[in-house]
């Protein structure tokens, strides 16, 4: 074993409050530190918040503060929920910081003066969303997110990333324990072996960004001044590098397994361009779906921590994530699977095994554990030994579900002990004193066995293991030992504390206060949602509307949607099939090219994302085209089958028309309809977002 490990979390985009998805990866890292801990080895657990690059610098233009402004607070509010779930961090890196800005220079300097970037000129596509370069060609979506990308031809620093094709793939022969689990292993490595091209490593279009040292019209690419986090926080590149040289290389990157690449492929390469050494692994888990899509806040179907920890508190939420998820894959959350969890396994499972076994202590021993007489519990007494070792090494392995799993056969062994014995029953054929050895061994047994889950399960349930550890009378379980778990343990004489509940079964009203408290606070909006709505009141932002979609000049801008929207005026994409625009005009107005405010807000102008695309048989220009609305999913056929190829559309956000009766077209019903900008002799071109926005999401 390592008497030193490094773990960290990815650092998280300030561009939305955090929800459950983050805190899964975090509470994760806090378990495994707190477990480490707890085997006395040096932890130092790394998290904190990614706070430049464009799509930042948008956000924050759309909240109308700005970036530093905009990223102190969402970063706060990261921090604050870390703390407020007392999650165990050793620090908390901004990468706005001084600190990281002067690491971030130093590393680019050092490959720079190791001969891994030049200067060159970049002409692709670009995904802000991901902040990722993509190989598309011009007006096609990022092929990770389906959003659209945008054209970027800029002059830029490259670094050698091709140089390190071959030594990466050797890296990753040589440690296969290095990226885990094995199907993103095949991935990465199916990717360096396709071919790795330089990567631009810096932009000239924005200005939020570390500056490259001695040439400050640029700024250093988001995800080299991210990455370089887990290096800079520990003083790499400063006075004081004491941390770098007790910590590094990490032994655990833990990060979702969309960005994968950036860790195992630009990372390793920067730091071997930089002659550091690698980190030891990265571990990629699964996402956590919300309503069968994963739970991200810009589909807006997240769900927030601070939910469930008013609800049902902190620790139900960690068991629930680490129980239900399988480490490494996808899995969903559901209030109605929370509270289920939460009855089954911790208040009519743990809790309750806990209370009944000390209360009896408390009544029948005056809250002395007793000294276990001639009788055994042999079954018990055995299988404990048992289910620890296999325990620990699920644990270790990462397991944490099976872990948990078979941690909560104890507690259903020693329940089933409890009732099979009895120890309440006064039994005729036994004497006061055989029935005083009976209780005394079976209660023994049954506060060994809770002494014993309470220790490996504290890195899970900390707050839940500190009372029952006080409960048996053992102190502060944070100054426990808990490097052995060994049978026998427990101290006849012990002094029971306090007794009190643990678990509370949920109330019967838990899924629905959740719900409600998620209502209250929907729609799930971005961070810089809220800004903006907490500062402007409703009439002053109806106001504002108006003046967004109804200007003087003949071309709508569609502010309120989001600043991307295409300059070109929107119109429908229906081709030759249907034009209800001009039908929709017609009927709104009668005043000339004029309409009111009122006129507009009867069109219900809508964000879906196209989930089916295809091309309907013997219609040149038609496709069939299946969208999410997020309340509802809905059939639309649109004249648009000669621009787009139906497989690049899906996955993307469009604007549709929402309410507009349905038609038959080719014995299809049409049930809406979508925006393009219709170019003079050209094909149409869908209207769009370059910001993320939320599907169903109405504009206005
Ligand atoms: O990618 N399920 O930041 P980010 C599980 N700043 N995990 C989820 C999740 C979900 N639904 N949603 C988010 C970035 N996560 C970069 C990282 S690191 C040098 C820079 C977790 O705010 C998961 O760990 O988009 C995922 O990788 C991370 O949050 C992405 O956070």
């Amino acid at each position: 074993m390592t008497d030193k490990f490094y773990l960290t979390t990815p650092i998280y985009y300030v561009n939305a409050r955090p929800h459950i998805g983050t805190t899964y990866t975090t509470v994760v890292a806090d378990v495994i530190a707190r477990r480490k801990r707890a085997l006395g080895v040096d932890t130092f657990f790394l998290t904190g918040t990614d706070e430049h690059g464009q799509k930042i610098e948008r956000s924050a233009e759309r909240a109308g503060c700005s970036p530093q402004a905009f990223t102190d607070e969402v970063s706060a509010q990261f921090r604050a929920l870390w703390d407020r779930m007392g999650l165990t961090y050793d620090d908390f890196i901004r990468t706005t910081e001084p600190r990281h800005k002067r690491g971030v220079q130093k590393l680019f300097a050092l490959l720079k003066e190791r001969g891994y970037i030049y200067k060159g000129s970049y002409t692709g596509q670009y995904c802000v969303y991901d902040e990722a370069y993509v190989d598309v060609p011009p007006g096609a979506p990022c092929p990770e997110c389906g959003r659209p990308t945008e054209t970027i031809n800029e002059e830029n620093y490259f670094f050698k990333l091709s140089a390190f094709e071959r030594p990466l793939l050797e890296f990753y022969e040589a440690h296969p324990e290095f990226i885990r689990p094995e199907t993103r292993r095949n991935e990465v490595v199916s990717f360096v072996r396709a071919g790795l091209k330089d990567l631009s490593i810096s932009r000239t279009s924005f200005k939020w960004g570390i500056p490259v040292p001695g040439d400050e019209k640029h700024v250093i690419y988001v995800w080299m001044d991210a990455l370089a986090n887990y290096i800079t926080a520990l003083g790499w590149g400063s006075d004081d590098e004491s941390k770098f040289k007790t910590y590094w290389p990490a032994d655990l990157h833990i990060v979702g397994k969309e960005i994968t690449r950036f860790h195992c492929v630009y990372w390793p390469a920067f730091l071997m361009a930089a002659g550091l050494p690698l980190p030891k692994s990265v571990v990629a888990h699964g996402w956590l779906l919300f309503e069968e899509s994963k739970m991200s806040k810009s589909r807006g179907n997240i769900v927030r921590a601070e939910t469930i920890l008013e609800v049902l508190g902190a620790d139900a939420l960690r068991y629930f994530l680490l129980r239900e998820v399988v480490f490494g894959q996808d899995g969903s959350f559901s209030f109605d699977a929370l509270v289920q969890r939460y009855n089954s396994d911790l208040a009519n499972g743990y809790g309750n095994l806990v209370s009944r076994t000390l209360t009896m202590i408390g009544k029948y021993f005056d809250g002395v554990v007793p000294e276990p007489a001639g009788l055994q519990a042999a079954s018990l007494a055995t299988e404990i030994p048992e289910t620890v070792v296999a325990v620990e090494q699920q644990f270790e392995a990462l397991d944490f579900s099976r872990a948990l799993e078979r941690l909560w056969t104890i507690v259903a062994a020693t329940d089933g002990y409890l009732t099979a014995s009895a120890p309440w029953k006064q039994s005729e054929s036994l004497t006061d004193e055989q029935q005083r050895a009976l209780r005394a061994t079976v209660l023994y047994t049954a506060a060994e066995a809770i002494r014993i889950v309470t220790a490996l399960v504290y890195p899970v349930l900390p707050d839940a293991a500190a009372k029952v550890w006080a409960q048996l009378g053992l102190g502060d379980i944070q100054k426990a030992d808990l490097k052995q778990v060994a049978w026998g343990g427990l101290k006849p004489g012990t002094k029971l504390g306090e007794l009190g509940p643990v678990f509370p079964r949920a109330e019967k009203d838990a899924i629905q206060k959740m719900k409600e408290i998620e209502e209250k606070n929907a729609p799930a909006a971005p961070a810089e949602d809220k800004v903006v709505k907490a500062e402007k009141p409703a009439e002053e932002a109806a106001a504002a509307e108006h003046t967004a979609v109804a200007p003087k000049q003949a071309e709508p801008r569609h502010e309120a949607g989001g600043r991307g929207m295409p300059a070109a005026p929107a119109v429908p994409a229906t081709g030759t099939v249907v034009n209800p625009v001009q039908e929709a005009a017609a009927a709104l107005s009668g005043s000339g090219d004029k309409i009111t405010i009122d006129d507009f807000t009867k069109v219900e102008l809508r964000v879906a994302q196209i989930k089916v695309a295809e091309r309907v048989p013997k219609a040149d220009k038609l496709l069939r085209l299946e969208v999410d609305l997020g309340y509802e999913q809905r059939q639309i056929l649109a004249g648009i089958a000669e621009a787009y190829a139906p497989e690049s559309l899906v996955g993307r956000k469009i604007v549709i028309v929402a309410n507009l009766a349905p038609r038959k077209l080719r014995g299809l019903e049409s049930n809406g309809m979508l925006l393009a900008a219709s170019l003079e002799g050209g094909k149409p071109v869908l209207a769009s977002f370059l910001e993320d926005v939320e599907i169903g999401a109405r504009l206005k």
